[in-house]
């Protein structure tokens, strides 16, 4: 790929917001209505996208804002999940919570005037905002299971301190929301050691997990960590690089991408680690193009063992080959799980993640109910539902009955293929949506719940992940079966992906109209049903049987696997 040197927009605004001011200060205390680009670039880095309802005709719309918060790990206090509900009901549009693919809660339709409270009270409760988004190290993923052992807490806790030590440093977010002092600094202090005047060349996503559980998506992250463990104890950690989803249509040269397996590293090292993949990126990422500019065009264009040669070099700490770890799988967490201290969690499945009271289905005042009544913590999870821990069996029993009395659906009343469904939010608050998303799931889930019914497959467990855009929000390439947005009610379709998120899925069919899509894939159910072999699932028979390409499956401890398993089907 021949690069200009050229900084984008985006780099220039960085360049000049003064570590990530800008003029948001000034704009928020004036009548303006919104911000200019420069400043709708740096309020990401504070966890705020400006956006409109785009329900609303021309003439009505008006500017609002979306919050993200940063929660690595997802988990929250009781207090603070009451907060955040609080929160939802006084300033959405929608009296909404939106839980996210990375276990973060969105806030939607949020007025400009509100947009200080809102983040002022969410940090009363030491919930924070700050790189959220923006071109920066984001919410830090982490397998969500509450379990009590050493090596699960062990894994929150590194999620903890990697998300501490890669945080932004300018006091930028304090002195506008939190009415902070400028700090004073020393002459020739930094204000931002780590990231530098213009930050890292663009987002920069990481996740750490346990080998039993890919829950997280380990291969899609821009720095997967899969901590390998020993007894009581983490031995390493396997540092993936250069995973991401987003590409465009039609534009051969952006892509999916796994992530490769680069080395391992002491446990004690974690941070560090992906503080030198980032270093290498923040140096060597593509700052003219956005569109190549996320760190796995960086690990395509120079390929794994010059990126492994650079990591070396930077790292003061000892590095060695990666462990083989074997498959890996998805875990929802739903139901009654025992945590290991004698106590239980219970998960419970949030349809596409919107916590919202309905008609029938008072979804937002079950889950408040819950947390007022047991005061548990609760983790958010990376398939957008939530976990409730430390529960004795009778609190499980409380819960049970109050998701019955508000109409909520358990995971007994799930069929397989919808309980591992996940859309992204799409219209009407997100700008780049091309076609309905999360408002047209259920009612696609309804007829391949039907279609699946007919061949007794409605059962089965597989991923079915739907997107507006292919920028990939809710991960549709690793799933078994996805559609991806291209114009208002038409979709592409993939197949091919799998539950343990290893394998990259294919496009099946272009431009499906949404009244087509049922008999689109009636003949990969059908052959499905009578020529699968065991319990193979969707994925896994639609690579043995129809791939155009065959993928094989990424072996994910083996050194020699570069990664390359793209939506072109280029083998690895
Ligand atoms: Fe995303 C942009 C929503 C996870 C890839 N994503 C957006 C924006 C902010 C639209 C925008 O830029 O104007 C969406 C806000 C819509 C709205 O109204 O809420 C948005 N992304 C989401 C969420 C809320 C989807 C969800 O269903 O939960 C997820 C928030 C996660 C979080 O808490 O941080 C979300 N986005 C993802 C993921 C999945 C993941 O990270 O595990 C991906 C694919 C993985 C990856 O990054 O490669 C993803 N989002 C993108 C991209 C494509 C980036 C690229 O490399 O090309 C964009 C567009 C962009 O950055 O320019 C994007
Ligand atoms: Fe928006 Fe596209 Fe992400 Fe969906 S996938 S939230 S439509 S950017």
């Amino acid at each position: 790929m021949a690069r200009s040197n050229k900084p984008s927009k985006v780099e220039t605004a960085k360049q000049n917001s003064n570590h990530l001011r800008g003029t948001i200060a000034e704009v928020l205390a004036s009548d303006a209505e919104k911000f200019e680009h420069d400043d709708v670039q740096v309020l990401k880095f504070h966890g705020i996208y400006q956006q409109e309802n785009r329900d609303l005709p021309k003439e009505d719309k008006v500017t609002s804002f979306m919050i993200r918060t940063r929660l690595p790990g997802g988990r929250l206090t009781p207090d603070q999940y009451v907060q955040m509900d609080n929160l939802a009901t006084k300033f959405t549009y929608n009296d909404s919570l939106r839980v996210t693919t990375r276990q973060a809660f969105q806030f939607h339709g949020v007025a400009k005037g509100d947009l200080k409270p809102l983040i002022a009270a969410m940090n009363e409760s030491l919930v924070s905002t700050i790189a959220a988004c923006g071109d920066v190290e984001r919410n830090v993923m982490a397998s969500p299971a509450p379990r009590t052992t050493p090596v699960h807490q062990r894994v929150q806790e590194l999620a903890d301190q990697i998300s501490r030590e890669l945080a932004p440093a300018s006091g930028a977010y304090y002195e506008i929301w939190l009415d902070g002092e400028k700090a004073e600094r020393k002459e020739n202090e930094v204000e931002e050691p780590f990231y530098g005047d213009v930050y890292l060349p663009r987002k920069f996503k990481v996740g750490i997990t346990l080998p039993e559980d890919n829950s997280i998506d380990v291969f899609t992250q821009d720095c997967g960590l899969i901590a390998v463990p020993e007894g009581d104890t983490i031995k390493a950690v396997n540092v993936l690089v250069g995973g991401g989803l987003g590409m465009t249509h039609r534009k051969a040269d952006t892509f999916a991408r796994l992530g490769s397996q680069l080395v391992s590293v002491p446990a004690e090292h974690a941070a560090d680690a992906v503080k030198v993949v980032a270093s290498i990126f923040r140096d060597h990422g593509n700052r003219s193009d956005r569109r190549h500019a996320r760190l796995k065009y960086l690990v395509e264009e120079w390929g794994v063992e010059k990126f492994r040669a650079e990591f070396i070099e930077r790292a003061d700490f000892p590095v060695s080959d990666p462990i083989d770890v074997g498959e890996m799988e998805l875990h929802d967490y739903l139901g009654k799980h025992e945590q290991g201290d004698g106590k239980f969690f219970y998960g419970v499945w949030i349809e596409n993640g919107r916590i919202i009271d309905r008609e029938n289905r008072r979804l937002k005042t079950a889950l408040r109910t819950i947390v007022d009544r047991l005061q548990c913590p609760s983790i958010l999870t990376p398939n957008q539902s939530v976990i409730f821990a430390d529960l004795t069996d009778e609190d499980v029993t409380t819960i049970e009955a109050l998701l019955a009395e508000h109409g909520v659906l358990t995971t007994d009343q799930l069929t397989g293929v919808r309980r591992y469904s996940m859309a992204c939010p799409s219209l009407p608050t997100c700008g780049l949506g091309l076609a309905e998303s999360e408002r047209y799931l259920p009612d696609l889930m309804d007829e391949l719940e039907a279609e699946l019914a007919k061949l007794g497959l409605q059962d089965e467990a597989f991923t079915v992940r739907m997107t507006g855009c292919p920028n990939g929000c809710a991960r549709p390439y690793t799933a078994d079966l996805a559609f991806v947005g291209r114009k208002p009610g038409v979709y592409d379709i993939y197949l091919g992906g799998r539950l343990g998120g290893d394998r990259v899925a294919e496009l099946y069919a272009e431009l499906v109209n949404e009244k087509d899509i049922i008999a689109t894939l009636r003949p990969v159910f059908n052959k499905w049903a009578s020529d699968r072999q065991g319990d193979e699932s969707l994925g896994d028979f639609y690579n043995r049987v129809f791939a155009k390409e065959k993928v094989r499956t990424l072996v994910t401890g083996s050194k020699e696997y570069q990664g390359r398993v793209t939506l072109e089907g280029q083998a690895i």
